[in-house]
């Protein structure tokens, strides 16, 4: 039976309820997860794609968020501010209505973040050779931090964008790093300068790395690229910047995203994740967490979980083309949100599986060789118990399906 436009709405509202597995907005809202503006209103569009969705305003977004239990709204300057109005008295109307309407639907601005890959103007990157160009960036990152301090936000997120070149040997890299340096180093004194006046406390400054586009290269493609720029002398106030790890990003290059958070972890600067989702070595398709793979996103959270992460989980992924205006909000974040609280739940169950908890112990206690200096004796001492590494696989991918939990598959019908 065809399904005339104005039923399929009944359809889709039918076949979510039919999912089940949601949770109430009290309980989403629990957890800081954030809700990007341009996510929300993404509409489809790339480089071979036209749109396929319509605008939707901010206070339609947060009206949404508030109603699934997205507790938190980020946004990029330019999502909620054009650039001609940008720095003018128009931003500061549009900042106030902003603000009526996080109150009015019962959230908060957790991040604000600048969009420095857009516009013409950064052709040739943030931190080009222009000193007109640059000054411009700086104003940029200067008026991001003055948002997010007229908002109430407590972290301010930097992706350079363009920072880097399509053509070898045009830039030298180490003037291009120390340009962009001066530009997060403005932003600083911009926020120690506010918080000043204000008597409030200073942002948390996050730095976002993408290996690759929108330019060929980039001269900072990684968490650990960032890490190293922030440790690199260059920044007049490290202690004010830590890292945006986006989960996507860490993928495409080929990197372990759980090994990278980790790192970002023990140099004690992972302040604000990016979640999403998506493949190796392919370009940013920003995909709902959990959809590709989510026994990775379960070890990343029983990672983040065990030390303690307590930042934010920005929502930063783009729902899909084919999904509608009204499925953006009635499918797309509500069960990204639901994938993202059920695999954190497991990864509690994961932290409390008596059986990869024996396991663990005994791997850690060893077999007890007394000579440490004979490597056979220790290989042989030891053999039996790396078996377990694979048993914990096993059970880790138990606990995904719900195995452990006593859902079987053992009527086996060939
Ligand atoms: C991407 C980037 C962006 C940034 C955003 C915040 O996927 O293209 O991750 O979405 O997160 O610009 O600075
Ligand atoms: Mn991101
Ligand atoms: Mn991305």
């Amino acid at each position: 039976m065809t399904l005339a436009a104005h039923e399929q709405h009944a359809l889709v509202d039918r076949l979510m309820s039919a999912c089940g597995g949601s949770y109430p907005p009290e309980i989403r809202r629990r957890f800081f997860i954030s809700g990007p503006q341009w996510a929300a209103a993404y509409r489809g569009q790339a480089l071979f794609h036209a749109p396929t969705r319509e605008p939707v305003e901010p206070s339609d977004v947060i009206r949404h968020f508030s109603e699934i239990g997205i507790g938190w709204w980020t946004s990029h300057d330019t999502d909620i501010i054009s650039p001609g109005e940008l720095m003018t008295g128009k931003q500061d109307e549009i900042l106030d209505s902003i603000a009526t309407s996080l109150k009015q639907y019962g959230l908060q601005c957790s991040m604000v973040t600048g969009e420095t890959f857009f516009s013409p103007v950064w052709a040739g990157s943030p931190a080009g050779e222009q000193p007109e160009v640059r000054a411009y960036a700086a104003r940029r990152l200067e008026n991001v931090v003055g948002i997010a301090h007229k908002l109430g936000a407590r972290f301010v997120v930097y992706w350079p964008g363009t920072l880097g070149y399509q053509f070898q040997g045009i830039v030298d890299e180490t003037v291009m790093l120390k340009r962009y340096a001066d530009l997060i180093n403005a932003a600083c004194e911009k926020d120690l300068s506010l918080a000043h006046t204000r008597g409030t406390s200073t942002m948390r400054h996050c730095l976002e790395a993408k290996p690759f586009e929108p330019q060929a290269e980039l001269i900072l493609p990684t968490t650990d690229a960032m890490l190293g720029f922030i440790g690199s002398g260059l920044l007049k106030y490290p202690e004010m910047v830590g890292v945006n790890t986006e989960y996507l990003h860490e993928l495409m290059w080929g990197g372990a995203p759980r090994a990278a958070l980790a790192r970002a972890l023990v140099a004690g600067k992972l302040w604000h994740i990016d979640i999403n989702d998506g493949y190796r070595l392919k370009h940013d398709v920003d995909l709902g967490v959990g959809l590709i793979n989510p026994l990775d996103w379960l070890n990343v959270l029983v990672l983040l979980r065990a030390h303690g992460y307590s930042g934010p989980f920005n929502l930063d992924y783009k729902p899909a083309r084919t999904t509608s205006n009204y499925g953006v909000f009635k499918v797309s974040f509500p069960t990204a949100v639901d994938r993202f609280i059920t695999l954190w739940e497991i990864a509690g169950e994961v932290m409390t599986d008596p059986i990869i908890n024996e396991a663990t112990r005994a791997l850690e206690t060893g077999g007890g060789v007394a000579d440490v200096n004979n490597p056979d004796a220790v290989f042989e001492g030891n053999k039996e118990l790396w078996t377990l590494h694979e048993l914990i696989s096993h059970r880790l991918f138990q606990i995904l399906l719900g195995q452990h939990r006593g859902r079987t598959f053992v009527d086996v019908k060939p």
